[in-house]
């Protein structure tokens, strides 16, 4: 089944045709309506006359998070905070959270993308979902919940946490669907087991995991262990929450419901666009968004973007996974490591888990030093101790091999790391840069 099946299965030219007209209406009223905006077209002499189709998009100007900052709290918005409904907060690392508002037809454009997402997930309206993602000022929660009630699903909005009511609440009520992030939906098959439930008998079919970066193999792993379809979710606060882009059935990149928000992929030095299928940053722009519109949003994500068309029938691009974050790069030693990096060979080598955490830290005058705390199984950690030493070497030299930088691995007993119920931390940075 597809939720507003003439949209997501319209031809590309007619797509093209609307989000041409959706650009000029937008550029319009964010041009009328927000005086940050009117200041930021004029200065690169640009007026609303000139963006007649959707490839007139290259000619404006860029959005950064440093605009929602410096404009904090309200200064973004194109409407008056009377005309808001509702309002959510992402948490930065520094500084200012990011204050994102809804109006009432903006929690109606939510609602319609995330019942798109859930459909195309493989949810079904006589499905019950359990929403395990947090509700409150994070989007997780709330967006789901709209858009099942839009579906008509049957919702549990658990919220994250309490793992072992979670767990109740699946084998009482036996939901179909479950939405969290991926760390959590790992960290609760060790929670299973420790109740002596067996997790490939849950009754979840379909996981609709996102709000981290998650790799493949760590996919691969979530549906050994729940035997179940896991699915990637994506979205950001900014531009509406979870609700961007959603994976179909077949796991071939994100469909992205590009009717209304459109993406492009640039290299983020030069702010060009890239050939279609290579790397570089998603920005997008919110076509239909009322209260707080953006243009060019720089999301600071790393993808692939094909425009192929996808078996499912739908025809809006597809990204791939988040391949990392601009920022979230962590440059040692002058040279660029993603965490991704990193769980991608922990998850080739037998034994490892996927929890692990990457410490770096710099002593007066020395260079910096990555240690890796990566969780063994039980059996590895009570062996001798010459073969966790050789586990530990492999890991390393696999590492160094990938990262060409020299780090330290260490060998700890499950359940060490901190567990997290939402985004999982990866990188603890014990440097004062
Ligand atoms: O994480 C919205 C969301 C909630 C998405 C629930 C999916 C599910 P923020 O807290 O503003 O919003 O964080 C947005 O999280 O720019 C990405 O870096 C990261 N992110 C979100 N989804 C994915 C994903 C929500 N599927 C930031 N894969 C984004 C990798 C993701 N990273």
């Amino acid at each position: 089944m597809i939720w507003k099946e003439d949209i997501e299965t319209m031809p590309l030219e007619d797509l093209k045709n609307l989000q041409s007209e959706r650009l000029a209406n937008i550029v319009r009223y964010v041009y009328e309506n927000c005086p940050v905006y009117k200041d930021k077209f004029d200065r690169t002499g640009v007026s609303p006359g000139d963006v007649r189709s959707i490839d007139d998009i290259t000619r404006l100007p860029f959005t950064t998070k440093l605009d929602m900052r410096d404009h904090y709290p309200f200064g973004l918005f194109s409407r008056p905070r009377t005309d808001l409904v509702e309002i959510h907060v992402s948490s930065g690392t520094t500084g200012n959270p990011t204050l994102v508002g809804y109006t009432r037809d903006d929690i109606g454009l939510w609602s319609d993308v995330m019942a798109r997402a859930l459909c195309c997930a493989g949810a079904e309206p006589e499905d019950t979902i359990q929403i395990a993602y947090g509700y409150g000022l994070f989007t997780g929660g709330l967006g789901f919940h709209y858009g099942a009630l839009e579906m008509g699903l049957t919702i549990i909005p658990t919220s994250s946490g309490q793992t072992k009511r979670q767990l109740k609440i699946m084998q009482d009520f036996t939901p179909r669907i479950l939405a969290c992030t991926p760390s959590y939906a790992l960290y609760m098959v060790e929670e299973a087991k420790e109740m002596g439930l067996d997790p490939r008998r849950s009754s979840w079919e379909i996981g609709i995991f996102g709000a981290e970066p998650w790799s493949e193999s760590m996919r691969a792993e979530i549906e050994a262990e729940w035997n179940m379809l896991a699915t990637d979710v994506y979205g950001l606060s900014e531009i509406i929450g979870p609700g961007v882009s959603q994976e179909c059935h077949l796991k071939q990149g994100l469909h992205v419901f590009s009717d209304v928000f459109y993406p492009e992929i640039i290299d983020p030095e030069t702010g060009q666009p890239v050939a279609e299928g290579q790397d570089g940053e998603l920005v997008i722009t919110t076509l239909t968004k009322q209260g707080i519109p953006l243009i060019r949003y720089r999301t600071r994500d790393i993808v692939s973007m094909t425009t192929e068309p996808c078996a499912c029938g739908r025809t809006s691009p597809r990204t791939s996974k988040i391949k990392g974050r601009t920022d979230d790069m962590i440059v040692v030693r002058g040279i660029n490591v993603f965490p991704s990096q990193i769980e991608h060979v922990l998850l080739g080598i037998e034994g490892t888990h996927p929890h692990y955490q990457i410490v770096i830290d710099r002593q007066a005058h020395q260079l910096d030093s990555v240690q890796i705390m990566v969780e063994v199984d039980e059996r590895i950690f009570s062996d001798e101790i010459k073969k966790m030493r050789a586990l530990e070497r492999q890991i390393q030299h696999e590492i160094q091999a990938v990262l060409s930088v020299s780090v330290e691995v260490k060998l700890v007993e499950p359940k060490t790391l901190e567990r997290s119920m939402g985004k999982a931390k990866r990188v603890v940075d014990k440097r004062s840069l």
